[in-house]
């Protein structure tokens, strides 16, 4: 494995995250001892999808370390509040240039813990630079309302504090972008952020806070603004029901967001859910076939399938179906399988060998239903591709209320469906529990208005004449229905991450009631 010259893993030690054992619990620079030895079940394994051997194993948060943790974020928080958001940003603005500095090595450690391809992969640290730079201007813009009085000599206005402590729990697929979208806004606000990653991907984390550490340290600022607690359920259990901890925002799936949504709703938190899309393209015979092939190929076999926002359904146009669909089997044809860390491959493994076993059982489900798979689909094997992990993107025939059709399988499943009218084109693809993304292929301008128009799409994200995945961060970014309804990343979504507080001041030498009312004593 190390004479191959694709896998010169120096980046690691760049990165600060070499070695066969870390822990990864840290509130800044301090790196808290590892609870448990390399052996114990408390321990998560990294492994790279690569070819599926250990990196390194990374001890799992205990109870005592979390409680360090918690006291050294709430000890932060008192301080960071009151520096002037301003001079926040501007700490975010340093976070940003360490980034550019270390995009090409944080993107090579992406793609070989997730298995996303470099390029990928540094498009995902693009992307943190890209909410830093947003964050830093927002930290001058956290406007609050004046409104008239209704009351002479009055002043009405409202203004946004800082919650606290906020907890980022992450999915895999987006194992450092994710927390940048949260963490970052959240810190302009004021708050300090405890970060759970997904067990799968701990380094992608440890680097982050190697990187957010030193930016800490020059500035002479406290531990505990970023902090990283390592482990499973448990560990996320430590954090949604932490009454200290006022916000939980958790991105995975539907089933773990009804989980956390329950608890933290029991003590009455809040939470910003980001959970599975079942995103759909509908494809017109008005539409541009060259713009929507490219969009599709992207969209459904990119990250191989793993992003939430992946096209997952195609609704076509019954005059444009056949010729779509030759289109799309010979554009699959030509993808180049195989490590994510060679250039010239446009689809990389699935994260380990039991998302192809489940890829598998969908395709299995899928025949079963009555539908029938066109190209692709099965795990390969030889050279390369003995850890099992490594699948041909599959284009199948399906119907919208198919089972195995309704879920979101995180794999390169494309399955296509005909249509003839327009609204019913819109039923099916709002036909789902998730509503995450969704587009439309059209020249048509008065398709595209329908679509976009109170009838049309019911997700968070609409598109024309691109794909439903990659998002740019300056729009608010997340969906509608079982997707969880929360908005992260652009727009106005700092607002989650404050609290509003409405003041009326009275500068008269009377004590005039609202509403008119009379009440003398
Ligand atoms: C995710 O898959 O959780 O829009 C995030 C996109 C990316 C983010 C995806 N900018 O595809």
């Amino acid at each position: 494995m190390a004479s191959d010259p694709q896998l010169d893993l120096s980046f690691l030690t760049r990165l600060g995250v070499d070695g066969t054992h870390l822990s990864g619990t840290s509130t800044g620079r301090h790196t808290l001892d590892p609870a448990t030895d390399a052996d114990s079940p408390a321990s998560l394994r990294s492994t790279t999808p690569v070819d599926g051997s250990l990196i390194a194993t990374v001890a799992s948060t205990d109870r005592s370390q979390y409680e360090e943790v918690v006291a050294r974020a709430q000890e932060a928080f008192r301080f960071w509040r009151e520096v002037p958001a301003p001079r926040r940003g501007e700490v975010v603005r340093q976070i940003g240039d360490e980034l550019r500095a270390h995009k090409d090595d944080l993107g090579r450690l992406v793609a070989y813990e997730m298995g996303k391809i470099t390029e990928e992969g540094k498009g995902e640290v693009q992307e943190m630079i890209d909410i830093c730079d947003f964050a830093v201007g927002q930290s001058r813009m956290l406007y609050g309302k004046t409104m008239p009085s209704e009351r002479p000599e009055h002043r009405l206005y409202e203004q946004w504090h800082p919650l606290g402590p906020v907890a980022v729990i992450t999915a895999f697929n987006f194992p450092v972008d994710v927390w940048a979208w949260n963490a970052m806004i959240a810190a302009v606000c004021g708050d300090v952020i405890i970060w759970k990653p997904s067990e799968k991907t701990p380094l992608c984390a440890m680097a982050v806070q190697g990187i957010v550490a030193r930016v800490l340290e020059r500035n002479e600022l406290p531990e505990g603004i970023f902090s990283v607690v390592q482990g499973g359920r448990e560990v996320g259990e430590f954090l949604t029901t932490d009454e200290r901890i006022p916000l939980v925002s958790a991105t995975g799936s539907i089933r773990m967001g009804r989980e956390v949504g329950r608890t933290v709703a029991v003590r009455l938190g809040r939470t910003l859910l980001e959970l599975g899309g079942n995103n759909a393209i509908i494809v017109s015979s008005q539409a541009d076939l060259d713009l929507a092939v490219r969009a599709i190929v992207f969209g459904a076999a990119g990250t191989a399938g793993q992003r939430c926002t992946t096209t997952r359904r195609l609704i076509v146009h019954e005059d444009v179906f056949d010729e779509l669909r030759e289109r799309l089997i010979r554009a699959y044809s030509g993808l180049r399988i195989g490590s994510p860390l060679d250039p010239e491959t446009l689809v990389g493994p699935l994260v380990d060998a039991d998302a192809a076993r489940a890829m598998q059982e969908a395709l299995e489900q899928l025949k079963a239903s009555g539908g029938e798979v066109l190209f692709g689909g099965e795990i390969l094997d030889g050279e390369g591709f003995e850890a099992g992990n490594y699948v041909r993107p599959a284009i199948c025939l399906a119907e919208n209320d198919f089972p195995i059709v309704q879920e979101e399988t995180f794999a390169p499943i494309l399955y296509l469906m005909r249509y003839r009218e327009l609204n019913e084109a819109i039923d099916l693809q709002n036909g789902v529990r998730q509503g995450l993304s969704s587009s439309i292929f059209t020249n048509d301008v008065r398709e595209a208005e329908a679509f976009l128009s109170a009838r049309g799409s019911d997700c968070g994200i609409a598109n024309v004449n691109i794909g439903t995945s990659g998002a740019e961060i300056g729009g608010a970014f997340g969906g509608e229905k079982d997707t969880g309804g929360g908005r992260e990343s652009g727009s106005d979504s700092w607002k989650v991450y404050m609290r509003r507080q409405t003041n009326t001041i009275n500068w008269g030498r009377t004590l005039p009631l609202a509403q008119g009312i009379e009440f003398d004593v």
